[in-house]
Formats: C-alpha cells, sequence, structure tokens
C-alpha cells in the first residue's frame, strides 16, 4: 500500500477541518463540536486512482496558527501534494495564500511554486452555499492563481458537499501524476 503525504494549508476558520472530514469520513462536523485544530491533526483516505492504483492519502491539517510554524515546516516535509483552501465567501483569505501559504510552501516545502511545481497543489475555494448563484468574481480570482501557479482549482461546500466529486476526480489527477514524477 502506497502513503502520499498531504498537506492542507489556509488561514483559521476558513474550514480545513471540515473540509477533511468531509473528505476522509464523509459528514460534516457539527459546528459546535468543532474545534479549533490546534498545532496539526490528521486524517487518512484510501482511494483507488484511474491507473486502478489504491492509495492512502495520510491527510494533514494544519491550525493555521502561525506560532506552530516549526511544525508546519515537519508537516510540509515530504508531503507529496497539497491543498491550498480559502473561503470562497471571503476573498482576503486567498490573498493569504499568495502572501504567507505559498512563500511558506516556496521556502520550507523544497517545491518551486513559481518554477513549475505548482501541479501539485490544488486551489479549493469552500462555503459556496454562502456565495448566492453569482461565482464570478471568485472564479475570475482563481483563474489568477492558477494561471500564475499552474495549479487546478475547485469551489466547493464542505458544509453540503457540493463539488466534492470533482474535486476529488482533480486530486486523484495530481496524485497520479505526483507518483509518476
Ligand atoms: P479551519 O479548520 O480552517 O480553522 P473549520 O476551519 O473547519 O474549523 O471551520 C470554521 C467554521 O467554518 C466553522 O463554523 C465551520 O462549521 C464553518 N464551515 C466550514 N466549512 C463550511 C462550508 O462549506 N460552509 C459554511 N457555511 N460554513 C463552513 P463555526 O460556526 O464553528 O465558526
Ligand atoms: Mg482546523
Amino acid at each position: 500500500m502506497t502513503i502520499i503525504k498531504v498537506a492542507i494549508l489556509g488561514d483559521s476558520e476558513v474550514g480545513k477541518t471540515s473540509f477533511s472530514e468531509r473528505w476522509t469520513k464523509g459528514t460534516f462536523p457539527d459546528p459546535a463540536l468543532l474545534r479549533t485544530t490546534v498545532g496539526v491533526s490528521f486524517d487518512t483516505i484510501r482511494t483507488e486512482l484511474t491507473n486502478g492504483m489504491n492509495v492512502t492519502l495520510s491527510v494533514w491539517d494544519f491550525g493555521g496558527q502561525k506560532r506552530f510554524i516549526e511544525t508546519l515546516k515537519q508537516m510540509v516535509d515530504g508531503a507529496k501534494a497539497g491543498v491550498l483552501f480559502f473561503d470562497a465567501s471571503y476573498l482576503p483569505s486567498l490573498d493569504s495564500l499568495y502572501n504567507y501559504w505559498v512563500p511558506l510552501v516556496q521556502d520550507h516545502g523544497g517545491w518551486d511554486m513559481t518554477g513549475g511545481d505548482g501541479w501539485r497543489f490544488i486551489l479549493v475555494g469552500n462555503k459556496i452555499d454562502l456565495l448566492g448563484d453569482d461565482f464570478s468574481e471568485v472564479e475570475s480570482e482563481m483563474d489568477s492563481f492558477c494561471e500564475k501557479y499552474n495549479t487546478e482549482s475547485a469551489l466547493i461546500s464542505a458544509k453540503t458537499g457540493v463539488g466534492l466529486e470533482q474535486l476529488d476526480l482533480k486530486f486523484k489527477q495530481v496524485i497520479k501524476r505526483a507518483l509518476e514524477s
């Protein structure tokens, strides 16, 4: 069984833990029971790639508190792929990816984000259940990001589960490629 380490990166409160639970367990955690992740937690998900290969993803959910930077460096170290996560109803959380998370990956993950390694990441905009039906602004912001870093993207709601299937398909392609590289 091949185990692949996947890092989920993004600001606090954007929904990383909710997404991780939805992805690995299929349920949305009760917000009343959801505690702010302190440091890092991880879950696993078994999945089958399009080539029939079975892999286990170990999904590392970082709390987002910048004081845990050392933990974060360990988390990014050895990760083959990642999810750059933001709140689609709150665009400053996308700016944070540009200003904080991507440079951090660049400096500590051993990846050259502007030099072609961006394909290892998927940009995920969460909470689209809060957006109404006009996605044009967030879509155009995401297009710029994807062009700059050569990443795939997905819009989801960890709450309703919409978009998860599409994301899963795209992410499997990333994993397949990461295994081949
Ligand atoms: P984090 O791990 O990135 O810090 P959490 O984020 O998973 O702890 O989620 C932060 C808050 O956002 C939680 O609400 C959670 O229920 C909510 N949330 C997560 N995903 C979605 C979503 O897709 N849609 C909506 N509407 N809310 C979402 P609280 O109330 O605990 O702040
Ligand atoms: Mg969390």
